[in-house]
């Protein structure tokens, strides 16, 4: 009986451990079940309906399909917005929240001005109320270093408010390589903080506002952005459980099992 207990701890574990891998998946796409860029517009809101984010059926990563951003050569074109479904989520050093994606581009030029924001209002949705957050991950083109992925946290930052990352793990040329198919940007607040990885290695961490309730993600820039073709797809947004409290459960659950076969064997 022992060993027995011993294997189903380390079995317990190891869910554990995935678990707090894998976290609470709130919202995400792949984009695979759209037929068509119209219907983008089930889900998502356009922000400039006559130049909706285009539906890609020719690429994706892993898959079939992604979302495209041609070359928009005005301001007001290609953005779209989605609430986080189930409301605002406050992420805590305990319980991060993780914003991944993947992102291609098919040439590293400085002009490129397509990302993805994570946005924080007064009224919990998207424009409702005082904008009292933004954090932005992709390719900007001004007030950076335009060969690099840029970030943005609006709040709380001591210092420009767009930033980038490092040159470590990708740069714009990185991505661009036809030989590199799709690389992976992730975002995760914390209470205070928020990391931006890169393939799955930390890059850079800023400051921000502490205990901010996010509300909604935005997708694309609606800004004129000449030169590169960027897509995005697998967006997903994950609430990661506090890993302490789920292994604490299981463990606790296991404790009453022992006691139960204990009890039997007597
Ligand atoms: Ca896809
Ligand atoms: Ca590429």
């Amino acid at each position: 009986m022992k060993i027995k207990i011993a294997i189903l701890m380390a079995a317990t574990l190891a869910f554990a451990a995935s678990t707090q891998a894998q976290g609470n998946v709130l919202w995400s796409d792949n984009f695979e079940s759209y037929a068509n860029t119209a219907a983008l517009s089930g889900p998502y809101t356009q922000l400039y309906p006559s130049f909706p984010v285009l539906l890609d059926t020719t690429k994706g990563y892993q898959s079939a399909q992604s979302i495209h951003f041609d070359l928009p050569a005005a301001n007001s074109q290609r953005r779209m917005w989605i609430n986080i479904p189930g409301g605002p989520v406050t992420p805590t050093d305990q319980a991060p929240l993780k914003l991944e994606f993947w992102t291609d581009l098919d040439t590293a030029i400085w002009s490129t001005r397509q990302y993805i924001e994570i946005r924080s209002y007064s009224g919990g949705a998207y424009n409702a109320g005082t904008l009292n957050q933004l954090i932005a991950l992709g390719f900007t083109s001004s007030g950076v270093n335009t060969t690099r992925i840029n970030q943005r946290v609006v709040a709380g930052f001591t210092g420009a408010a767009w930033g980038d990352l490092t040159d470590i793990y990708a740069t714009r040329t990185t991505i661009a390589d036809p030989n590199n198919d799709w690389t992976h940007l992730a975002m995760v607040l914390k209470h205070n903080t928020v990391e931006f990885y890169v393939n799955g290695n930390l890059d850079t961490v800023q400051t921000m506002t502490a205990g901010v309730a996010f509300d909604s993600i935005v997708i694309g820039s609606g800004l004129s952005s000449a030169g590169a073709d960027v897509w995005f797809d697998n967006i997903k947004l994950t609430h990661i459980p506090e890993p302490s409290s789920a292994v604490l459960a299981l463990l606790g659950g296991l404790g009453v099992f022992a006691w139960i076969s204990r009890r039997r064997q007597a």
